[in-house]
């Protein structure tokens, strides 16, 4: 029996959250277009046997980097290292489409002194498949670059057996049916910022987080009950998150609601608001509270 831990690292974007998605056959981690959309640590556990070799992987998915002076990028960044640091093994993620530029040459040498514990996804073949100008960047072995799609699939299973092979041997940490750590009230609050995101420009997706004020399980009615606030930066911020007559709001609160049936078997009541948490990046205890 096999066991590790496998930090996910590389820039933002790459499709990190998307491979451990397909990886668990579950959704764990939100997805968007948006650079930086996953601000924490997220657990998700895969359970595998292939050839002969029998295991449990417990994925890490980590911030993507972004070298900034900002206080969240740092917080980010802090992240990320801290998965380095805990894990057995690193599933270092590149995305195809995008030439390697100065920031991948940091994240690789950032890597190399772990060389010995680094498996390379290339991800996105599915638009692209020229892998040559990522085995020049890197200094990792072409035996360890995997070409992948986390969007098909394809390429899952090489990668899978090499992350196995590399694992040490030990005893499976959770459960068969245990398939990611995350309680309710974050995945909920996740999911609520993931449709915001998806519907909101320029900088109003950075700006914004979710608080799970209230929740409440009525369980004679199988009803789950969220009051959820969307916190933005500034007051001026607050007009485009509801939207003209509260539209957007509603398509938030909706695309919510049924993403989260899709997770969860008990009916949800969401009532959904917007505040304001001025400044709220650049304060330490909101940033220590939301980040990690
Ligand atoms: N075509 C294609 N698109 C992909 C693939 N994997 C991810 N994407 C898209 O790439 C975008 C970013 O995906 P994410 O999974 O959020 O990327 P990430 O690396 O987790 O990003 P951060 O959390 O911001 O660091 C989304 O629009 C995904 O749909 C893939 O294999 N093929
Ligand atoms: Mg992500």
């Amino acid at each position: 029996m096999k066991f590790a831990f496998v930090a996910i690292v590389g820039r933002p974007s790459v499709g990190k959250s998307t491979l451990l998605n397909k990886m668990c056959g579950e959704k764990v981690a939100i997805v968007s277009k948006v650079p930086q959309t996953t601000r924490n640590a997220i657990r998700g556990i895969v359970n595998k046997e292939l050839k002969d070799l029998r295991g449990q992987l417990v994925f890490i998915d980590t911030p993507g980097r972004h070298s900034s002076e900002k206080k969240i990028n740092k917080k980010l960044i802090e992240v990320s290292n801290r998965a380095l640091t805990e894990c057995d093994l690193v599933l270092y993620v590149l995305d195809a489409t995008r030439s390697p530029g100065s920031e991948e040459e940091e994240i690789s040498a950032l890597l190399a002194p772990l060389a010995e514990k680094v498996v390379v996804a290339v991800n996105k073949i599915d638009v692209s498949n020229s892998l040559d100008p990522f085995v020049s960047v890197t200094s990792f072995s072409k035996n360890n670059i995997f070409p992948v799609s986390a969007q098909t699939g394809e390429g899952m299973d090489e990668l899978l057996l090499a992350l196995l092979s590399l694992a040490p041997e030990g005893e499976a940490l959770y459960g068969e049916d245990y398939y990611t750590d995350q309680d309710v009230g974050f995945r909920i609050a996740e999911i609520i910022r993931e449709q915001a995101i998806n519907r909101l420009r320029q900088e109003l997706p950075h700006s914004l987080y979710v608080d799970i004020a209230d929740i409440e399980l009525k369980e004679k009615d199988n009803l789950l009950w969220v009051r959820a606030f969307i916190i933005v930066e500034r007051e001026s911020q607050k007009g485009m998150v509801v939207g003209k007559g509260g539209e957007m709001i509603k398509a938030i609160r909706l695309s919510a609601l049924k993403e989260l049936k899709l997770i969860f078997d008990w009916k949800i009541d969401l009532d959904l608001r917007v505040k304001t948490g001025k400044d709220w990046r650049s304060k330490d205890h909101v940033l220590k509270r939301i980040v990690g």
